[in-house]
């Protein structure tokens, strides 16, 4: 509502309190204009609420703003005067959507407006973008996430008319990851549709893993500072980093490093390599500390069953697993493939190095099924033949550990008397911290050490 203002021939105006329906006697929480401010028709001058609703009050009129006659904690009803304007006689370009949501909600009934029942930003904010919006708009509005919750506190304090608020509610979009391009910073309804469309377009695994959101991955062109050739990542390349990629985020990982005393197993080795048969040796059977290494973990699954173990879906229950599939992390030239060692609890020795010669050159010749590489108990990452101190293998879920081996060394030990040679192996166990005590864990690679250094024991 527009009246002359008191100022005889000046050309102000007085804007008034619209009809606002069975609204008497509302707060105004936020005044959405200062002197000075050039507006346009249906810009959104003050918000007020009541205790079934809140709503804006638009413009009625371009124009400058010369006085502004209410503050925030004051009570208006149609009729208050609001502010003192100089119309600006032409049509100001209104920067909101088309659908200027503030004039339709100014007579809205209560329940139109009941999406922002709950208390909005503190009464003291000022007619500009909360800092804190500000912040969380910056942070993610470059990844929307169509999975995230909404977080009441932020929607409540997004900078938005009621009925986009309203819009925004009925798409499950959380206002306060939205950014504003609307007069200063206010999300308007195409905001919405912009981070809606943004979303769908990503799908849920682009920018978000599990509720989180992490920044997006800028495009570079690395030509601008060399010579550069593009490789196609393959099959392998591209589901394994999928997989790797959920269990490093998802699963708590600890690793713990140890060292393993296999100076008389390594001689037993050899001495067992050295029987092999020219028929065997021809079949590719090769005895190295693998084998050993898989009979190790079985023993240890028995002794710390949790290990041999899968969280449920649900992620409350543990199920534990009354069999013994260890899976052998193999490199091949198209990637990373883990096929599994059946039951082997039940095999010998002679039997696990055959069956390792065998699943390796058929990982290499891409002949493993899926079924080959499912049901693992644990997985085992040898890189010992290849080289390393230590690392930090990443848990192949849905199990819940895994034993990274690296290159042993010939080191010197103390005995409590003299330094003697002895052929240390390095151990670095992962495993899911929420199965897991980090207790459990020192005790797993203990006990691998304990058996590993004992020779005879082993042969058994
Ligand atoms: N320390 C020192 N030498 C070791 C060793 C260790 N811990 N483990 C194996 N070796 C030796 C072997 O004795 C063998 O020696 P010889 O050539 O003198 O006989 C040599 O290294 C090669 O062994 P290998 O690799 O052929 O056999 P393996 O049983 O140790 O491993 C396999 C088999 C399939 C696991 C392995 O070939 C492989 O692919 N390793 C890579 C696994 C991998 O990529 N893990 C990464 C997962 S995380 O990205």
């Amino acid at each position: 509502m527009v009246k002359d203002s008191g100022v005889k021939d000046s050309g102000l105006k007085e804007v008034l309190v619209p009809d606002i329906g069975d609204f008497d006697s509302v707060e105004v929480i936020e005044v959405l204009v200062a002197v000075g401010d050039t507006i346009a028709v249906e810009d959104s001058l003050i918000s007020v609420e009541s205790d079934k609703a809140t709503m804006e009050i638009p413009a009625p009129e371009a124009g400058v703003v010369v006085d502004v006659k209410i503050a925030v904690g004051d009570s208006v009803s149609q009729g208050s005067l609001l502010l003192i304007l100089e119309p600006s006689g032409d049509a100001v370009v209104a920067e909101e959507s088309a659908e200027t949501p503030a004039a339709q909600e100014t007579a809205a009934p209560a329940q139109a407006a009941a999406p922002v029942a709950s208390k909005p930003a503190s009464v003291a904010q000022p007619a500009h973008i909360p800092p804190q919006q500000t912040q969380q708009t910056q942070q993610t509005q470059q990844r929307p996430s169509p999975t995230a919750k909404i977080d009441e506190v932020s929607f409540a304090r997004a900078y938005a008319s009621p009925s986009v608020r309203k819009f925004a509610r009925e798409l499950g979009v959380d206002l306060g990851r939205v950014a504003g391009s609307g007069r200063k910073g206010r999300v308007i309804k195409d905001d919405v549709m912009a981070y809606v469309k943004q979303a769908l377009s990503q799908g849920p695994a682009a920018g978000a893993v599990g509720g989180m959101i992490v920044a997006p991955m800028p495009e570079i062109d690395f030509s601008q500072w060399g010579e550069v050739e593009t490789q196609k990542l393959s099959k392998i390349n591209k589901l394994t980093g999928k997989f790797l990629h959920r269990n490093w985020v998802t699963i708590p990982h600890v690793t713990q490093f140890d060292q393993a005393d296999i100076t008389d197993l390594d001689a037993l080795r050899k001495t067992m390599a050295a029987g092999l048969s020219q028929k065997q040796k021809d079949q590719g059977i090769k005895i190295t500390m693998l084998g050993f290494l898989i009979k190790a973990v079985v023993a240890g699954l028995r002794e710390l069953p949790r290990f041999n173990a899968s969280l449920d879906a649900s992620g409350e229950n543990l199920i534990l697993k009354n069999y013994f599939n260890i899976g052998i992390a193999v490199d091949t030239p198209d990637g990373l493939v883990v096929p599994v060692v059946r039951d082997a609890d039940t095999k010998s020795l002679a039997d696990i190095a055959a069956e390792l010669g065998e699943i390796s050159q058929k990982a290499r010749d891409k002949k493993l099924k899926p079924s080959d590489m499912q049901g693992g108990s644990m997985t085992i990452s040898s890189l010992g033949g290849i080289g390393g101190t230590q690392f930090t293998p990443i848990v192949n879920a849905p199990e819940v550990a895994i034993l990274g081996v690296s290159r042993h060394k010939m080191t010197p030990v103390w005995n409590g008397e003299v330094f003697t040679p002895r052929l240390m192996l390095p151990l670095s166990l992962s495993y899911d911290h929420r199965v897991v005590d980090g207790a459990d864990g020192a005790r797993f690679t203990s006990f691998l050490g304990k058996i590993l250094s004992d020779a005879d024991g082993m042969a058994e």
